[in-house]
Parts: C-alpha cells; sequence; structure tokens
C-alpha cells in the first residue's frame, strides 16, 4: 500500500507489459520494484522515511527509466519537477533554482551539464543508473492531499510559472479520461510526445498505466517512424497535436502508392485516434478521415485543469468542435464582467472540479488572482457554445500567447532574451498563423544601429537561451514598433507586417529567416 491510487493499480497488473522502450518491454511488476529502488535511494540520500515535498527534477529520454523515476520521486513522498530534454542551460537552471530543487536526477548524456547546475543551485546530484538499482525499503504511506508534481508552462507572464497538482488532481483528471475514452487492460498505445508537458505525460503515459495497458515510448518524433511502427504493431489508441498529424499527412503523400495502402489500414486498425494541445484545422480532420477513416477525436485541455471538454467516444464528433464538458469537469462561460452565462453564448471558459491544480508554486498572487469567486479558474481562452451544450475555441485572451507544434510560449519571455542581445534597441514577439505550426514565433526587431543582427547568428544566440521552440524562426527589421496613441505596442499590427497585410513607414527591410 502507498495511498496512491495509481500506484495500487500497478500492483494488480505485475505480470502485464508496462512500457516498452528502444532497449525492451518492461511488467508492472518491473516498473513497481525499479520505482522503489528509486525512492529508497532517495530516502537514504534525504535521511528520512519520508521526502515531505521535497522537489525533486529529473531529465532522461523517453524510456524506461522516466516512469520508474517519476513514481519512484512519488512514492518516496517527493514533488516531481519532469526537466525537459531540448532545454539549454538558462531554461533548465531556471526550473532547478525556481522550484526550488533538493535532488536532481539525470541520465548520463546530461550528467555534465545538471551536475554543475546542482552544485551551483546547493541541489544534489544523481545519476539515473545508480538510483534505479539496489533492494527497496519500507516506502512512506502517503495522503493523496499532498502534491505530486509541478510542470512549467509559459503565460502571461514573462517567465514559465510552476503548475502544482496533487496526488488527487492527478487521479481525477486520469480517471475522468478513462471513462470518457473506454481505456481497459487491452489498450496499446505509441507516445511520440515529449515528456514534460501535460499531453505526453497524463493523456498518454499515466492513463495506459492506471488502466494495465501498454505505452511505448519514442525518444522523438519522427513522422516516418511512427508509420513504421503503426504498420508493425497493434496499437489500439494514438494520441497527438495536430502538428503531429500534418507531418504524419504529408508522410503519408509522400510513400509510394503501394505502402499508403499499408499505412491506411495500419492506422484504421486503431479503436480511437485523439487530437489536443492546440485547434485542430477542419482540412487536416477531414483528410485524416480521408487516408484512415478515422474522425480525430478533438479535446480541449490546460497544463492548470487536465483536460476539460472532449467530443464523444461514441456518438457524432462535430469538426472544429471540442465538445461537451468532461465527467466530473464543470465548465462554464463569462463575459468581461465576470457574469455567468446561459444557454447558447461566447465568453471566457472557466473551470471547476477536482481535477483544478492547487497552485502556482510559491506565487500566491498569481494563483489568487487566476480563481474568482466559487472556486472558479479562468482559463484565459475564449469559446462558443451552442444550443446543445457544445463548445468551440475561439482563441485566447491574451495577445503574448503563442502555441506553435503544440507547444505554449510566451512572447513576453522571448523579448526579455531579445532585450538583451547588444544589438538589438526594441523589439516585438507575435505568433503568425501557420498551417503546419498552427503559429510561427515571429520577431519584428529595432535594430541599435545598422541593420542589425542576422537572422541566422541571432537563432545561434537564441538558441543558447531558449527551448528550440521558442526561438523566432522569422525575423523582420523595422524602424520602429507599430504602437497606438498611448505608445503600446499593437500586436496585431505587428502580425500583420509578418503576413503582408500592413507594410508601414517603420517597415526597412524583407523578412530575416
Ligand atoms: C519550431 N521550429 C520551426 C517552427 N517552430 N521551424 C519552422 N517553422 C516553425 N514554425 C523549429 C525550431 O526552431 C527548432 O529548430 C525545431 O523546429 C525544434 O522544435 P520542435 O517543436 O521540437 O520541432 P520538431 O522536433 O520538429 O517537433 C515537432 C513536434 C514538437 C510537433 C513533434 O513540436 C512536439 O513534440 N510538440 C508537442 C508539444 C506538446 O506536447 N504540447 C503539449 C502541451 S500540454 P532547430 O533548428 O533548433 O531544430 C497542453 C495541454 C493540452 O497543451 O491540452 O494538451
Ligand atoms: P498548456 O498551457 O501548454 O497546457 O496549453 C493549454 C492551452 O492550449 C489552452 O489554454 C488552449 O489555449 C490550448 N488548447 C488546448 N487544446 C486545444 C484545442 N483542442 N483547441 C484549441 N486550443 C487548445
Amino acid at each position: 500500500m502507498s495511498g496512491i491510487r495509481l500506484i495500487e493499480n500497478l500492483a494488480q497488473n505485475e505480470e502485464r507489459t508496462a512500457i516498452v522502450d528502444a532497449d525492451g518491454e518492461y511488467t508492472y511488476g518491473r516498473l513497481l520494484s525499479a520505482s522503489a529502488a528509486v525512492a529508497s535511494r532517495l530516502l537514504e540520500a534525504g535521511g528520512a522515511d519520508d521526502l515531505g515535498e521535497k522537489r525533486v527534477a529529473f531529465i532522461v529520454r523517453p524510456g524506461f527509466d522516466y516512469p520508474a523515476i517519476l513514481l519512484g520521486i512519488w512514492r518516496a513522498g517527493g514533488i516531481a519537477v519532469p526537466l525537459c530534454v531540448s532545454h539549454p542551460d538558462p531554461e533548465l537552471e531556471y526550473v532547478i533554482k525556481d522550484s526550488g530543487a533538493g535532488f536532481v536526477i539525470a541520465g548520463e548524456e546530461f550528467a555534465d551539464r545538471l551536475e554543475g547546475i546542482s552544485a551551483a543551485t546547493g541541489a544534489g546530484f544523481f545519476l539515473s543508473g545508480n538510483v534505479i538499482q539496489g533492494d527497496a525499503a519500507p516506502l512512506p504511506e502517503l495522503d493523496e492531499r499532498r502534491r505530486a508534481m509541478i510542470i512549467y508552462t509559459s503565460g502571461t507572464t514573462s517567465r514559465p510559472k510552476g503548475v502544482v497538482t496533487t496526488h488527487a488532481n492527478i487521479r481525477h483528471q486520469i480517471a475522468s479520461l478513462a471513462c470518457a475514452w473506454g481505456w481497459t487492460k487491452d489498450d496499446s498505445i505509441l507516445n511520440p510526445l515529449p515528456l514534460h508537458h501535460l499531453h505526453g505525460i497524463l493523456n498518454v503515459l499515466l492513463s495506459a498505466l492506471w488502466s494495465g495497458a501498454k505505452c511505448e515510448l519514442l525518444t522523438k518524433f519522427d513522422a516516418v517512424r511512427v508509420w513504421e511502427k503503426f504498420m508493425r504493431n497493434s496499437y489500439t489508441l494514438f494520441m497527438a497535436v495536430p502538428t503531429i498529424y500534418t507531418r504524419l499527412i504529408r508522410a503519408w503523400n509522400e510513400a509510394p502508392p503501394g505502402e499508403r495502402k499499408e499505412m491506411s489500414e495500419a492506422a484504421r486498425r486503431m479503436r480511437l485516434m485523439v487530437s489536443g494541445s492546440a485547434a485542430l484545422p477542419v482540412g487536416t480532420l477531414l483528410k485524416w478521415e480521408e487516408i484512415t477513416g478515422h474522425v480525430l477525436l478533438e479535446r480541449y485541455g490546460m497544463t492548470e485543469i487536465g483536460m476539460a471538454l472532449s467530443n464523444p467516444l461514441v456518438g457524432k464528433r462535430t469538426p472544429g468542435k471540442v465538445g461537451a464538458p468532461l465527467p466530473g469537469v464543470e465548465v462554464a462561460l463569462i463575459d468581461e464582467e465576470g457574469g455567468t452565462l446561459s444557454g447558447p453564448a461566447e465568453g471566457e471558459i472557466i473551470v471547476r472540479g477536482p481535477n483544478v491544480f492547487l497552485e502556482y508554486w510559491q506565487r500566491p498572487e498569481e494563483t489568487s488572482g487566476s480563481f474568482i469567486e466559487g472556486g472558479w479558474f479562468r482559463t484565459g481562452d475564449a469559446a462558443e457554445r451552442d444550443g446543445e451544450g457544445i463548445y468551440g475555441i475561439l482563441g485566447r485572451k491574451s495577445v503574448d500567447i503563442i502555441k506553435s507544434g503544440g507547444y505554449k510560449i510566451s512572447a513576453l519571455e522571448i523579448e526579455e532574451v531579445l532585450r538583451e542581445h547588444p544589438f538589438i534597441a526594441d523589439c516585438a514577439v507575435v505568433g503568425v498563423p501557420d498551417e503546419e505550426w498552427g503559429e510561427r514565433v515571429s520577431a519584428a526587431l529595432v535594430p541599435s544601429g545598422g541593420d542589425g543582427p542576422a537572422g541566422d547568428t541571432l537563432r545561434e544566440w537564441c538558441r543558447e537561451r531558449l527551448a528550440p521552440y521558442k526561438v523566432p524562426t522569422r525575423f523582420l527589421t523595422v524602424k520602429e514598433l507599430p504602437r497606438n496613441q498611448m505608445g503600446k505596442v499593437v500586436k496585431p499590427d505587428v502580425s500583420a507586417l509578418f503576413t503582408g497585410e500592413m507594410k508601414t513607414r517603420a517597415e526597412s527591410g524583407g523578412a530575416k529567416q
């Protein structure tokens, strides 16, 4: 017994395969013993019989070690802080410092970098290979109301915030999906998503483990490999962001006609394919249906709340809509004044229920500012609701949040970094609509002299400071930024500079790639 339902569920499936990775297959029994070893090593190092919510940051490539460490941290009474494998040092250091991580666990390939960062931040450092071994010690009995995980997410503040969920939050988020999407032990899923964000961690990995199903972890998404995997295996489920479906469609189009039939049949064999994390273009949904026969199930969620709205497993899925509230989740719309709207309406989505996160880590003001009376969480997303209670996402209230490839990115964070560049006097970052990526991170720059830095050099400079997916892919040099009478930058006008819908006196150069 551990007190955590998810862990107790694992014990019911000891003989079944839990994880598949590039090195082999691992049963639930193996996962339980490996996680017990991790928990025991952490407790030994902490000199305690319960980590008492100590933050443990960890960085390993997707594979068996990831769930072994995640569950091990939980079983020792710690809070898990997953780190992103593609982040440069400044981003990793920020998360480790902000979360106040007491321990850091890293795979061999990250050891040099993480050992240095751990030393600088005062965290104890462990190699993953050294904690996933040895005997198991007695482990603490935990209350599910305790904090379990901190996922860092970009928002309307310049630096990412840590979203804290409890074990109970996570259980409710998973149980709702298990019920709505009919997860069972017989399911098998391929996970191509990164494991520092909710979609890959919760909707795929943890939902599979909760249900006694099999989850295959890919180290990195590659469209051709995913099709090969579809053809060679008998997965029942697939979940991904719209950009992944776009890439899969492109790979299907580029495949020899003879092979396409086999690819289509492989996808058709699955029982459910889901899209989320960003708006699914109707054209992508239709094309996917044409080649696989699947009407993608689109759903809506957020790191702070898990999943809230979903098209149905059985019954009519409406293209361009995200469906109705999931089991156990309350969803409503409010107007500009905060009044609740009834019937068909347009407004901001608010969410309430046991799925909703506890707090932003050590940011009490941001936490209380994001809730309104009655304990409702304000998502910042605008939606319309029709007479049958079906929701459609209209967009975000903030112009400073960009969604590219399913990643939420803060324009303010990138602007802050760009302004540190010696040749940049000012800048404005926007998300320009893009067929493949949803939005494309684009930066308008006012140079401090001459032409400013060249696009390629600037991308390299950014890459040392920002995650690859945050680095702008388009730069435009302007003499001045479009501003309103109050002097505030008008972001829609900045976007229009990139789409060519607006040419201002200010514009001096073409786009620099
Ligand atoms: C990024 N790149 C671009 C680009 N955007 N290039 C051209 N045009 C654009 N618009 C470049 C980057 O600069 C970088 O370049 C490279 O792509 C790496 O970025 P990436 O995003 O890692 O790309 P890639 O490796 O090609 O992978 C694409 C992807 C990935 C779709 C597989 O973006 C991905 O895994 N996305 C999922 C994100 C996710 O899990 N979100 C869920 C959040 S939770 P270079 O040169 O450095 O390589 C959530 C809640 C919910 O949202 O509802 O689920
Ligand atoms: P994140 O903070 O990374 O968890 O991203 C959550 C955000 O992704 C939400 O607030 C929405 O803006 C967006 N999102 C998630 N699912 C969808 C969807 N199906 N359609 C449109 N936007 C979505």
